[in-house]
């Protein structure tokens, strides 16, 4: 089982898109293990986004995190990571597949909706940053037996 984390950008808590986001991660049958809405602050989000620093959009990135609260979630699941990315779509709104959360609710290549850890290192550092060791639960849905064939023990 793999842990990523998701945020719901400040363009998508304005915009009255978080439930609409976030069935589509309960219907795929990914597991929220920690969740809440919070104001990113100047200091965090520059570390969140670190790998860009220097880059020509790096210090509209940030202020346009910091600029309205986010929904920060923290999924569970077999290959979470790059099923949440697929799901996600191409980083530009203007780009992103139909049937993809970017593709399917904008069209702004900067204000793009929701940010997915990319690699296991990534959602490691990026969960460590957003939540406290507390604030991720361990707790067993009562689906998982019909989300996953567990009868080798492992979820397939
Ligand atoms: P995040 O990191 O937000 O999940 O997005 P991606 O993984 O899909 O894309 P990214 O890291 O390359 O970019 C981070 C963030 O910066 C914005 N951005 C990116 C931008 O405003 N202009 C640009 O040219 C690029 C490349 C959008 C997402």
């Amino acid at each position: 089982m793999e842990r990523t984390l998701i945020i719901l950008k400040p363009d998508a808590v304005q915009r009255g898109l978080i439930g609409q986001i976030l069935i589509r991660f309960e219907n795929k049958g990914l597991q929220i293990v920690g969740m809440k809405l919070m104001q990113i602050s100047t200091k965090l989000a520059e570390t969140h986004y670190e790998p860009h620093r220097g880059k020509p959009f790096y210090s509209g990135l940030v202020k346009f995190m910091t600029s309205s609260p986010v929904v920060v979630l923290a999924i569970e699941g077999r290959d979470a990571i790059a099923i949440c990315r697929k799901m996600m779509g191409a980083t530009f709104g203007s780009k992103a597949e139909p049937g993809t959360i970017r593709g399917d609710f904008g069209v702004s290549n900067s204000f793009n909706l929701i940010h997915g850890s990319d690699s296991p290192e990534s959602a490691q550092r990026e969960l460590g940053l957003f939540f406290q060791a507390g604030e991720l639960l361990e707790w067993q849905p009562a689906s998982r037996g019909w989300v996953y064939d567990l009868s080798k023990g492992q979820p397939e």
